[in-house]
């Protein structure tokens, strides 16, 4: 097996496929469908911080003309491989040099025999380029061949669906010449321009076309009876979000790139890849399966960031398909954002700065509702505004009202969660004095606007909310909301008073910037004081959120084939509310993330309470459970959620991976190797590691980068052995 490779071995139409198959490279994304485009396959070409709404309910991330598109005519008869014998197929994606091969054998119904290879990627380092090899070999027959590349502006968001479908750009400008193929896509109603430039290499006998939804250029050979020709297609893709000289800009931009050719192209991009692996790559020794399927994971995390790009971030499902339509949520500070920290910093602080750029959206969010600071959006695109649909399906298929980006508040202390990490694993302290303080000091003064004093009981509650178990909506203290909503208090006021000390010219400056005055950091302390936590501390056992114990309890008992949660009998799903079943960790999401606040009997307790009610419904959720597990001992299981979540797309355990890949999963497997396994945590300012590896694993290794040193780790049975390297 080997590890760096996932392969494909029956050639079909498959939707999970296209999203597994998907090449990202933080700006471009696209999925992978066959280069022929079949009838029920769904392409995707995506460009990130590329928006647009129209008829759709809220603003989707654009689904672009397709620029992948090859077709083979013999003696001008369109040779589709689906009408063919399969021979022999192969098709793999290189995690390594980040490319998308494939390999076909077809006999056709005249008997003649063809091969075709193909070779594409999107490149790392010129983060607009996009190269295809195509081949052909004509096996058995002497004929004329045309190898046709298309490029199609048919692509639809949701094309598979009856009511959602929507067009969301106008071909434009197009132009036709004997050198390239140029068009422009034009955005309805949020007027981004996104432009396409193309050509073929060798260019002799090119025809070039415009038709009504494609534009072709088709080269023509006379190939003998077993010889290879081959075609390379270089596509420089760029938008109005950078340049306002769209045209001339990609054509440059298409010009350096023939001038310097595919090999070259290949190898700058090989190299850019390498070096983000050569620190971000585990290896697990004694388990496959386990280094194969986390190897998958980092690759998909490695897709989506672009450090350049401060103004996106992102999305639940990456750029590697429609579902969640692009939208950035919780998912990626809490969820991804850790691998970049100690990975790829600079990714890391391009993320937050999204979040300081959406700061006045943010803002806005919360004097609309009423509150003060920066309430951010539960769901956001380009802006940084609420985006969240109002309207969805429940799990029969009905119409239901969505309420999440109503009031699942807790996102704002997430993100105030994400700066605090970021600085202290970094100490990028450039950036927390700039950006992240006011981030920090907003969001704190969100939560105190949004805790409501209760005379009755001198406390502050926080009522009506949904916490990050989302069966259960309008509630009231959930358990996870509150204890972020203090913490997140607790740190504003804390880095008030070192900034204080280390900065006091910034201090002076962001106070008045933020203009915070002392009546104001008084009622932040009453908040913290008397904000009621629902936590019996007697007990241990905390209870999600007032009422929650009070539910009818049912536990789960069976699992399917692919090892996940059956619904236990009777549940009604339309009424997820009235029961005690959870969809992701709640109490257990607060005590990963604040892990010094629990001793280990409450993480004990909980973690044996709430895992037997928790349906792992989000992809959120075995992530944690397998960290939490690990913390308490619970191994078996820890390794049991590990593998759930680590092949959560390679085993399309949610059944949905069809609509883009689980980014948050895949941020939460590089945590459970790491912060489980590994046992990595911040104490007193350094790194410390209490690992503890499954019977049949014989060693982890894998380097971090903490406070601007590379570290190298090694973890066997007995020993960690902790190298610093060079860091470049
Ligand atoms: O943010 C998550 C949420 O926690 C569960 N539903 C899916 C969202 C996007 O991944």
């Amino acid at each position: 097996m080997n590890k760096w490779i996932i392969e494909d071995t029956k050639f079909e139409v498959n939707n999970v496929k296209e999203t597994i198959f998907t090449l990202a490279n933080g700006k471009i994304g696209v999925r992978g469908t066959h280069e022929e485009l079949f009838e029920d396959e769904t392409p995707g070409t995506y460009v990130a911080g590329v928006f647009d709404k129209s008829e759709a309910q809220v603003k989707e991330l654009v689904n672009l003309p397709y620029f992948w598109g090859i077709r083979i005519y013999i003696d001008d008869e369109f040779l589709n491989p689906m009408h063919c014998e399969i021979l022999e197929y192969k098709r793999f994606l290189n995690m390594k040099d980040g490319t998308l091969n494939r390999c076909l054998k077809i006999k056709d119904k005249k008997g003649r025999i063809t091969t075709v290879k193909s070779v594409r990627f999107l490149s790392f380092k010129d983060r607009n380029l996009a190269l295809l090899r195509y081949s052909v070999i004509p096996e058995n027959y002497e004929n004329k061949i045309h190898i046709e590349h298309f490029i199609d502006a048919r692509t639809l968001n949701l094309k598979k669906t009856s009511v959602d479908k929507v067009k969301h750009y106008l071909i434009k400008n197009t132009k036709i010449t004997d050198e390239f193929v140029y068009t422009e896509a034009h955005t309805r109603d949020l007027k981004y321009i996104v432009s396409i430039i193309s050509t073929i290499v060798p260019n002799e006998n090119i025809l070039r076309r415009n038709l009504i939804d494609a534009i072709i250029q088709s080269h023509e050979f006379f190939p003998e009876k077993g010889k290879e020709v081959t075609i390379d297609v270089y596509t420089s893709v760029i938008s109005s979000r950078d340049t306002d000289n769209l045209f001339e800009k990609n054509l440059n931009l298409l010009k350096s790139a023939t001038n310097k050719g595919f090999y070259k192209l290949y190898e700058e991009h090989k190299k850019e890849i390498e070096k983000l692996w050569n620190i971000s790559n585990i290896e697990i020794e004694g388990d496959e399966k386990a280094d194969k399927a986390l190897r998958f994971n980092i690759f998909v995390l490695l897709s989506m960031a672009n450090p350049e790009d401060d103004k996106v971030s992102l999305a639940a499902k990456g750029l590697h398909g429609e579902g969640y339509k692009g939208h950035v949520f919780w998912d990626t500070e809490i969820y991804m954002l850790p691998f970049y920290i100690y990975s790829f910093p600079k990714a890391a602080r391009a993320m937050l700065m999204y979040r300081y750029h959406t700061l006045k959206a943010a803002k806005e969010n919360a004097k609309k509702n009423g509150y003060k600071g920066a309430q951010f959006a539960w769901e956001s695109a380009d802006t940084g505004d609420e985006e969240t649909p109002k309207w969805g399906k429940d799990y029969y298929g009905n119409k239901v009202r969505i309420w999440t980006g109503d009031i699942e508040y807790h996102i704002t202390a997430d993100v105030a969660l994400g700066v605090v990490e970021y600085l202290k694993a970094t100490e990028d302290w450039n950036f927390f004095l700039n950006y992240g303080f006011e981030i920090l000091l907003e969001t704190a003064r969100f939560w105190a606007s949004r805790a409501e004093y209760s005379k009755e009981k001198d406390r502050y509650e926080i009522n009506n909310v949904i916490g990050p178990d989302e069966f259960h909506e309008h509630v009231n203290n959930n358990f996870y909301t509150n204890f972020l909503a203090r913490w997140n208090i607790i740190k504003a006021i804390e880095y008030l008073n070192i900034v204080k000390e280390k900065y006091p010219e910034i201090y002076s400056k962001i106070k008045k910037k933020v203009q915070i005055t002392e009546d104001e950091l008084n009622h932040w302390r009453d908040v913290i004081n008397k904000l009621f936590i629902p936590w019996d501390k007697e007990s241990k056992l905390i209870e999600q959120f007032e009422g929650y114990f009070m539910l009818e309890d049912k536990e789960i008992k069976e699992f399917d084939e692919k090892n996940m949660p059956k619904w236990p009998k009777g549940v009604d799903l339309s009424n997820l509310n009235k029961y005690q079943l959870i969809k992701q960790p709640d109490v257990i999401m607060a005590m990963f993330i604040l892990p010094e606040e629990f001793d280990d009997e409450t993480k004990k307790v909980n973690y044996e309470y709430y895992e037997k009610r928790t349906m792992h419904k989000s992809s959120l959720s075995p992530s944690i459970y397998a960290i939490l597990g690990l913390s308490i001992g619970n191994h078996e299981k820890a390794y049991q959620h590990f593998m759930r979540t680590a092949l959560v797309d390679l085993e399309n355990n949610q059944e949905n991976t069809e609509h883009g890949i689980h980014a948050a999963s895949a941020g939460g497997t590089w945590q459970a190797a790491i912060f489980g396994f590994g046992g990595m945590k911040i104490k007193e300012n350094k790194l410390e590691f209490k690992p503890w590896l499954p019977k049949h694993w014989k060693s982890m290794k894998f380097k971090v980068i903490f406070k601007k040193k590379l570290y190298s780790v090694c973890i066997t049975k007995n020993n960690v052995k902790v190298t610093e390297k060079a860091l470049f």
